[in-house]
C-alpha cells in the first residue's frame, strides 16, 4: 500500500457523508411526520441506499473521473435536495415534474426565495465541500476494481434499493401503485427515487396523451345523449329549489349506510343522522352507492368534481392531475360561487393542492390553517369536532353564496379512538376493526350535530344547503365474518354490494317536502343532482351520472370493478342477483344481466379514455 492512497475510498466516504447528511435533512429541517421506529429506520436506511446507488457508478471510471464524477453528482444531488427544501417550506410538498412546468408555483418561489432560505442551509452544502476538497488532493481516492468487483459493487446497489423496497411496501402496502401522499414516497424511498418515480409516472401519463386523439370524444358525446337521458331535463319540481344558496358539502369519511339506526348494547349509534335523515327538510337517497377504487377519498371527490368514473388504477388525483376537466367548482366558480375545500390533513396528500388548483377551488385550509394539539387530535390528527369549530370562522369569510367541501378524518381506519372521548360501546366480535368502527362513528355523528349547530350559531345555516355524502366503505371483505355476525346473515357477492352503500342527504333548511327517496344512484350522479338544484343550466356538460330526480335516467350504477346495481339486478363477481330478493339467478336467465354488465364495461371503458388521453382538451363545454 502506497502511503499517498488513503484507504476508504471516496465513493464510500461520499455514501456516508451524503447518506447521513440526507437523513439529518429529512429529519430535522422537513416537516415530515414519522409515526413509529419503522418508519424512522426507513428513513435513516433510504439515504444511504440511494446515495449508494448514486456513487457506486464511479467504480467503472478511472481515477481521474471518478473524482470528477463524485464532485459533481454531489453537488447535484445536494441542489436537488435545497430545490426541494425551499418548494418544501412554501407549498409543504415535494416538487413534481407537472408543478416545476407550473407558472404560478415558480412565480410564488421567485417572489420569496430570499425569505425561504435559512442559515443552516449551509449545511446540505458541508459534505459537497468535503467531498470536492478531498477529490483534489495529491493522495489517490479513488479505487480501481477487477471487473467482477466492479459487479459486486454495482450488484449491491440493487440489494439496497431491493431491501428499501421491501421495508417501504412493509410499512405502507402498495405504496407504489395507490401513491397516497407524496411526503410517503418520499419518507420511505427517499427524495431521489421519489424524482425517479415521478418522472416514470409522468413519461406514461404524457404518452398515452400525445397517442390520443380527438375523434373519439364525439364517439363518446353521443354514447352519452343516448345513454344518460337526462342531459339537462328541468322537469323535476326540484329544479333550483337551492337556487343562490350556499352549498355545504360535507364528506363523510368511511361511512356506510349499515351504522344508520345500528344499536350497539341498545345505544344507538347515529342518533343525530337517524333523525337528520327523516327530517321534512332532508332528501335521503337510502340506496346511494360509492364507486370508488384505490384512490378512496380522492377518488370520491374525483367522482363528485367531474362526473367521471375513477381509474381501475392508482389514483386520478395523482396520475391525471394536469388535465383538462369541466369540474363543479369551476362552473361554479363561473357562476359567481367562492368555492373552498376545508380538510384538516396535509394538502399534498392525494395530489389535492395540486388537482385543487386545476379544478378551479379558491381556497384550500388544510393542516395549517388549524391549531392541532394533542388535546384536539387522534388517528390522523385534528379531531372532527375542533376542525368543524375551527373552520366557522373562514366560512363566515367567503362571499356568498359559497360552495365549501369539508372532508372528516376522524371515522377513519382504523378507527381507533381514546375511550374517554367515545360515547358507545366497543362492538364485540373477531374483528377489532368492526368492534372501533361504531364508536368513531358516533363520533362523526356527534360533530356532524355541532356542526349544524355551529352554522346556526354562525347565522349561515338558513341561506344554505348541506349534503352529506360517505366517501367509501370503512370495513373491507377481510372483516366478512364479523360483519356476517353484526348483521345477522353471512356476506356473499350481493350483500357485500349491498355494504357499498353510504349516507347521501341533502339538507335543505325550510323545504319541509322532503323524504326517502329508493332510487339507485351512486357518486357519479351528484355533480349533475346538485347544479339541478342550484338550479345551473349544463347542457354541454359531459357526465356519466344522471341527475337524481329526472323521470327518465339511466337506471344502474357501475362499480369500478365491473360490478354493477340496476333497479332489477345486482351483478358481481360474474354472478346476476336478483336486486329485490337477493336470489342468484339460475344459470339459463343470467343473461339478463348481459345488456347492462356491456354499458357499465363501455362506460367504464369511455371514462378512462377520456383520462388517459386527456379528450375534454378536444371538447367545447361553452358551445
Ligand atoms: C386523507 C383522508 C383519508 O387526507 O382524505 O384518505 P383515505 O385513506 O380515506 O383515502
Ligand atoms: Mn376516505
Amino acid at each position: 500500500m502506497q502511503l499517498n492512497k488513503i484507504r476508504m475510498p471516496l465513493f464510500i466516504l461520499a455514501t456516508i457523508l451524503f447518506g447521513i447528511k440526507t437523513y439529518v435533512v429529512y429529519r430535522f429541517m422537513f416537516d415530515l411526520s414519522i409515526e413509529n421506529s419503522m418508519q424512522e429506520f426507513i428513513l435513516f436506511v433510504n439515504p444511504l441506499a440511494s446515495a449508494y446507488l448514486i456513487f457506486a457508478i464511479s467504480v467503472w471510471l478511472n481515477p481521474k473521473r471518478q473524482m470528477k464524477y463524485l464532485r459533481w453528482t454531489s453537488l447535484i444531488g445536494s441542489l436537488i435536495l435545497f430545490v426541494n427544501l425551499i418548494f418544501y417550506r412554501n407549498f409543504t410538498d415535494f416538487i413534481t415534474i407537472p408543478v416545476l412546468f407550473q407558472g404560478n408555483n415558480a412565480a410564488d418561489l421567485t417572489g420569496s426565495f430570499l425569505t425561504l432560505l435559512h442559515i443552516e442551509d449551509l449545511f446540505i452544502f458541508l459534505d459537497v465541500a468535503i467531498i470536492w476538497y478531498l477529490s483534489k488532493q495529491k493522495f489517490d481516492m479513488s479505487i480501481q476494481l477487477p471487473t467482477q468487483g466492479k459487479i459486486a459493487a454495482t450488484a449491491v446497489t440493487f440489494l439496497l434499493l431491493a431491501g428499501n423496497v421491501v421495508l417501504a411496501e412493509i410499512e405502507r402496502p402498495m405504496l407504489f401503485v395507490r401513491t397516497f401522499d407524496r411526503e410517503y414516497l418520499v419518507k420511505n424511498i427517499g427524495i431521489y427515487n421519489y424524482h425517479l418515480y415521478d418522472a416514470s409516472m409522468q413519461t406514461k401519463t404524457k404518452a398515452q396523451r400525445v397517442l390520443a386523439d380527438g375523434s373519439e370524444i364525439s364517439e363518446i358525446e353521443s354514447y352519452l345523449d343516448k345513454n344518460s337521458p337526462d342531459g339537462q331535463a328541468k322537469d323535476s319540481d326540484l329544479y333550483g329549489v337551492a337556487k343562490d344558496k350556499n352549498v355545504i358539502f360535507v364528506s363523510v369519511e368511511s361511512f356506510q349506510n349499515f351504522l344508520l339506526d345500528s344499536e350497539i348494547n341498545g345505544t344507538e349509534t347515529t342518533p343525530f343522522l337517524n333523525d337528520l335523515k327523516e327530517s321534512k327538510d332532508t332528501i335521503w337517497f337510502k340506496n346511494f352507492y360509492h364507486q370508488t377504487a384505490q384512490g378512496k377519498t380522492s377518488d370520491s371527490e374525483f367522482i363528485v368534481e367531474n362526473s367521471l368514473y375513477p381509474l381501475g388504477r392508482g389514483a386520478v388525483y395523482f396520475t391525471n392531475a394536469q388535465n383538462e376537466y369541466n369540474a363543479l367548482p369551476e362552473i361554479l366558480s363561473e357562476e359567481g360561487y367562492e368555492t373552498s375545500v376545508f380538510h384538516a390533513n396535509n394538502k399534498s396528500f392525494w395530489n389535492r393542492d395540486v388537482m385543487y388548483e386545476n379544478v378551479g377551488y379558491d381556497e384550500f385550509y388544510g393542516e395549517q390553517s388549524y391549531e392541532v394539539t394533542p388535546e384536539n387530535s387522534f388517528g390522523w390528527g385534528l379531531e372532527d369536532k375542533a376542525f368543524f369549530e375551527q373552520s366557522i370562522k373562514y366560512l363566515q369569510s367567503q362571499k356568498q353564496p359559497f360552495y365549501s367541501k369539508f372532508i372528516t378524518l376522524t371515522h377513519h381506519f382504523p378507527f381507533e379512538m381514546p375511550e374517554d372521548k367515545a360515547n358507545i360501546d366497543q362492538y364485540d366480535s373477531g374483528s377489532k376493526t368492526l368492534n372501533h368502527y361504531f364508536q368513531t362513528a358516533r363520533y362523526t355523528d356527534e360533530s356532524l350535530e355541532q356542526f349544524f349547530q355551529q352554522l346556526k350559531d354562525a347565522g349561515l345555516y338558513e341561506d344554505s344547503i348541506i349534503v352529506l355524502m360517505g366517501d367509501h366503505y370503512g370495513i373491507s371483505e377481510y372483516h366478512n365474518k364479523a360483519m356476517g355476525q353484526f348483521l345477522g346473515k353471512e356476506i356473499n357477492g350481493y350483500e357485500h354490494i349491498q355494504l357499498q352503500k353510504v349516507p347521501f342527504m341533502v339538507h335543505i333548511p325550510g323545504y319541509e317536502n322532503g323524504g326517502v327517496r329508493e332510487e339507485v344512484v351512486g357518486q357519479i350522479d351528484v355533480k349533475p343532482t346538485l347544479l339541478h338544484l342550484l338550479g345551473i343550466g349544463n347542457k354541454d356538460d359531459l357526465t356519466f351520472g344522471d341527475n337524481m330526480f329526472a323521470e327518465d335516467r339511466k337506471d344502474f350504477i357501475a362499480m369500478r370493478d365491473g360490478s354493477f346495481v340496476s333497479e332489477q339486478y345486482v351483478f358481481t363477481d360474474g354472478v346476476c342477483y336478483d336486486r329485490s330478493t337477493g336470489e342468484q339467478i339460475l344459470e339459463e336467465e343470467a343473461e339478463a344481466c348481459n345488456p347492462i354488465k356491456e354499458k357499465a364495461d363501455q362506460e367504464l371503458q369511455y371514462s378512462d379514455n377520456i383520462i388517459y388521453g386527456d379528450l375534454f382538451r378536444f371538447y367545447d363545454f361553452k358551445q
